[in-house]
């Protein structure tokens, strides 16, 4: 490894505003041994695009969801009817071209088009997202993305259109309910006709623990007349407060969808402000400003710095080594070898321990597993015979119609609380993993610090464990109807008690393939993701050392090598590192101002 191969032109003209961009073009102006500091600064830029603000948009199904969502993007893009419509949540992102995308259970390869304005993404988005273009969902239809170039976009908003709660199809509102969680905001739509349902209320119940922040919208005000808008609004007050026991004061925002969109549509300002949507847009905007992008902005800058602080790291040991008289850096880096060696036993330790919980985890995963075996069977078996209480004669039809009724639901419901729990569980588990690998990588780091008499700063954020990706919309495909297994012939010639238990045995055997089937559904995804989580861990706490041996071995033995050259190559070095050093912590220092409890600056440069 060459460190003369340093450009010097790079390190003195950064020019991107970003200082993720500067810093990483700065460390690729390095030499190709930096890079890995610059992916990594590449990395966090993406955390932070990662880190968009995800606003869903709910509501019982008409109450112009949809509608208010096109008046905020200026276009009737997304698909709106008097007969419900959305079937199928919609993402909607920021784009410079206008592009949709569908993606779809299975292995099916999603449709990805371009195109030319509102009328014909609507066209598209008409064949599958709704009930009439893709009725039950039969073509399998997973989410939906659109990317358009609306600036209420902008910024890394996310915007969901998502299928309205309350309908025939309970196993929808239950995916609304798992879904919230990971959502920033969300905003509960209704309107006046009627103000507010009891489907309404009991979903408001439910949601109050599942999400973030939640502003209230009435939708078609242009219904109502300036009384009954008062009194509208002082009712639907009352039973936020009252029956949903939401915290006063409630804040509601009253709005035309329709007619903002129409104002939109005309570039029509004052009519955008009457339809109360030019209200609503500020406060979303003040929303997105605030809490969640600051945040992410503040610790991905702590965390490039932590980066720099690295690279800094790599190249003061350059500059002692080549500073140093030669045996002395021998004898040092031989000690230095040691740490190294030291730090690898350790990690076969952390690596044991680690097996140790990824199998404790799949333990739990199985006996979970097992407890939802037993409470689907009693569940689903109770929903048999209470049909069959309330109607002896009923038919096999009939009994196959309400199961396939109850499952979606039940499962729906139990996929949630299972995946929480065991998401919870991981995220615990690996929090003292994430310790010990942060102390592995710190016995190397701390061992060539103190050889080398270079200033240590342990990294001010430690790699706190996160599984970051986008809200995603599970839709399982729950087996839901008994097999039509007919009756044997002689069946008929036994006394109908006899009958019956037979018919009950052949009930209970079905209801437990089901269970068995749905259950042995879900305990694989759950396995897939915590096999795949504890495996990144791992591979990540590989990589992490192995990079820092390599960044601390590295240094010191490329100016070994320098060191076999003339003294005056070795002066002209030894200025370009100083140079660098100093680039470097000038950058590290312009991330971290102004940050809260920023530290003063980095660590002071090596002699
Ligand atoms: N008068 C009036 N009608 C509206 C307004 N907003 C929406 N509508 C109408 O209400 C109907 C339903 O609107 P959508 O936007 O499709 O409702 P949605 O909530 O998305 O419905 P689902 O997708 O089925 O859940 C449509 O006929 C809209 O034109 C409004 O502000 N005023
Ligand atoms: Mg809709």
């Amino acid at each position: 490894m060459e460190i003369t191969a340093m450009p010097e032109p790079a390190v003195s003209v950064p020019t991107s505003p970003d200082p993720l961009i500067r810093a990483a073009d700065l460390l690729r102006g390095l030499g190709p041994e930096f890079a890995v500091w610059a992916d990594r600064l590449d990395g966090l830029r993406q955390r932070r695009e990662q880190g968009r603000f995800h606003l869903a948009v709910l509501g019982q199904f008409k109450r112009g969801k949809s509608t208010l969502l096109n008046a905020l993007l200026g276009a009737p893009v997304l698909p709106t009817a008097a007969i419900p419509v959305t079937a199928v949540p919609t993402f909607v992102r920021h784009g410079t071209d206008r592009q949709i995308r569908i993606h779809f259970q299975g292995q099916r390869e999603p449709v990805h088009e371009v195109v030319p304005d509102a009328a014909a993404a609507r066209a598209l988005l008409e064949q599958f997202v709704t009930e009439t273009g893709n009725p039950h969902n039969r073509l399998g239809v997973e989410q939906v993305e659109v990317w358009w170039p609306a600036p209420v976009l902008a910024r890394g908003v996310v915007l969901i259109d998502t299928p309205g709660v309350g309908s025939t199809f309970r196993h929808n509102t239950e995916a609304t309910l798992n879904f919230l969680p990971q959502c920033d905001a969300a905003l509960m739509v209704v309107s006046a006709d009627p103000p507010i349902t009891e489907v309404e209320v009991e979903f408001l119940k439910i949601v109050r623990s599942r999400v973030a922040r939640m502003l209230f919208v009435l939708n078609k005000v242009d219904y109502l007349r300036p009384d009954d808008l008062e009194a509208t609004l002082s009712f639907l007050r009352k039973v936020l407060t009252e029956s949903v026991g939401w915290p006063e004061p409630v804040r509601i925002w009253c709005v035309s969808a329709r007619q903002g969109l129409e104002a939109r549509e005309r570039g029509d300002e004052q009519g955008w402000r009457r339809s109360g949507l030019a209200d609503l847009e500020h406060s979303l905007a003040d929303l997105f400003a605030s809490e969640k992008a600051a945040i992410l902005d503040q610790a991905i800058r702590r965390k490039a710095a932590d980066v720099l602080e690295e690279a800094l790291m790599r190249l003061r040991l350059a500059m002692q080594a080549l500073t140093m008289p030669l045996d002395d850096l021998e004898r040092r880096m031989d000690q230095l070898e040691q740490a190294i060696a030291e730090a690898q036993r350790l990690r076969q330790a952390a690596a044991d321990l680690l097996a140790g919980d990824h199998r404790r985890t799949r333990e739990l995963l199985e006996a979970e597993a097992e407890r939802l075996r037993v409470a689907a069977r009693g569940h689903f078996e109770g929903v048999i015979q209470a049909f069959r209480q309330r109607d002896p004669d009923c038919t096999d039809e009939e009994v196959r119609a309400a199961m396939a009724e109850a499952v979606p639901g039940f499962f729906e419901h139990h996929a949630g609380r299972w995946t929480e729990k065991i998401s919870a569980h991981v995220t615990e588990v690996l929090r003292p993993h994430q310790r010990r690998a942060d102390e592995l990588i710190g016995v190397v780091r701390k061992a060539a610090a103190r050889l080398f008499d270079i200033p240590y700063r342990a990294p001010e954020c430690a790699e706190a464990f996160e599984l970051v990706r986008d809200p995603y919309w599970v839709t399982h495909r729950w087996a839901s109807t008994l097999s039509p297994l007919p009756p044997e012939w002689f069946e008929f010639l036994l006394p109908k008690s006899w009958r019956e238990r037979r018919q009950q045995r052949r009930w209970r055997r079905q209801v437990a393939e089901l269970v068995m089937t749905n259950v042995e559904n879900l305990r694989w995804s759950l396995v897939q993701s915590v096999d795949t989580t504890f495996r990144r861990f791992a591979s990540a706490l590989d990589e992490r050392l192995a990079e820092t041996i390599a960044a601390t071995r590295g240094a010191i033995q490329a100016a070994l090598a320098e060191r076999t050259r003339q003294d005056a190559e070795v002066a002209t070095q030894r200025e370009r590192l100083a140079k660098a050093i100093a680039d470097i912590e000038h950058l590290g220092a312009a991330l971290v101002a102004g940050l809260s409890d920023a530290r003063s600056a980095l660590g002071s440069s090596a002699s």
